[in-house]
């Protein structure tokens, strides 16, 4: 196994690879990007655009299906680093498969990304969390009940999320906690109940996306940052009803903070 060419996930992979280098113009891709609900508006910190193409325009990649999430990928020179940011993802909720919820991940490590920034928008458990948090994913329990990686490819997840990265970002803005990521497979969110128990297992975030994406970016030799906002109190713990209005209200107001912690910490991946 694990011949390129050999796997249909990653042929797919690299021919997107390719589609992406002659859109772009830019011939290798250094760090990935991926931007979750409510961190569309923290990218602009990062520089200018080089390129801004449609996902449908490569390869293997679906049209956005969620408010907030644009289906388009951006290329950026920032330093001396090209940059592929994802300014949408395919999540696992749309019924598309785990392939197609990887599909960017393998296509940013066919266009040599070393390194992959997951970020998200989710629900916060922990005292004193409030929206328009940032939180640095320290772990994560994938409640998917599946995995991007198919056949006898026993991938080890220890360390998944960088410890250096998370130093970094540390340095960068010590205020900034961390945390463990509860990937449930969504649309719905979660009961009251089902809270509880993301509490009695470890869980201090949860939402509906990024563990499979950071196996699939580990399986693909990748240094993985997870930073996650937390743009609501987990269902129950705030005794209102959760909608994805306050999310995108949430990223707004945190645009900045995300903006200059995304700006500091690419030059140090
Ligand atoms: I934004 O509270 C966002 N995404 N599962 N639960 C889950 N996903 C989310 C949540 C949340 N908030």
């Amino acid at each position: 196994m694990a011949q390129t060419d050999e796997n249909p996930n990653k042929a797919l992979a690299a021919d997107a690879a390719a589609a992406l280098r002659s859109a772009t113009g830019v011939e290798q891709h250094d760090v990935a990007l991926v931007l979750g609900s409510g961190w569309l508006p923290a990218v602009d910190a990062l520089g200018e655009a080089t390129a801004e193409i449609d996902t449908t325009d490569l390869p293997g990649f679906n049209a956005a299906a969620v408010a907030g999430h644009s289906g388009k990928i951006r290329s950026i020179r920032s330093g001396d680093r090209n940059l592929l940011v994802f300014l949408s993802r395919t999540h696992f909720y749309e019924g598309k498969g785990v392939a197609a919820v990887v599909h960017p991940v393998r296509t940013a490590a066919a266009a040599g990304c070393r390194a992959i920034v997951l970020t998200n928008g989710c629900g916060g458990l922990r005292e004193g969390w409030r929206p328009g948090q940032p939180v640095l994913i320290s772990d994560h329990i994938n409640l998917t009940a599946t995995s991007p990686i198919e056949g006898a490819n026993f991938v080890d997840l220890t360390d998944l999320y960088s410890p250096r990265l998370r130093a970094a970002c540390r340095e960068i803005d010590p205020s900034l906690d961390e945390g463990v990521y509860v990937q449930f497979p969504g649309p719905h969110y979660e009961t009251p109940a089902e809270i509880t128990m993301v509490r009695a297992i470890g869980g201090d975030l949860v939402g509906m996306s990024t563990t499979l994406e950071a196996i699939a970016a580990r399986e693909a030799g990748m240094e993985v940052l997870g930073i996650s906002l937390v743009t609501n109190l987990a269902a129950g713990l705030s005794g209102q009803p959760l909608n994805h209005q306050e999310v995108l209200e949430a990223g707004r107001a945190a645009a900045t903070r995300m903006g200059e912690l995304l700006g500091r910490i690419v030059p140090r991946i």
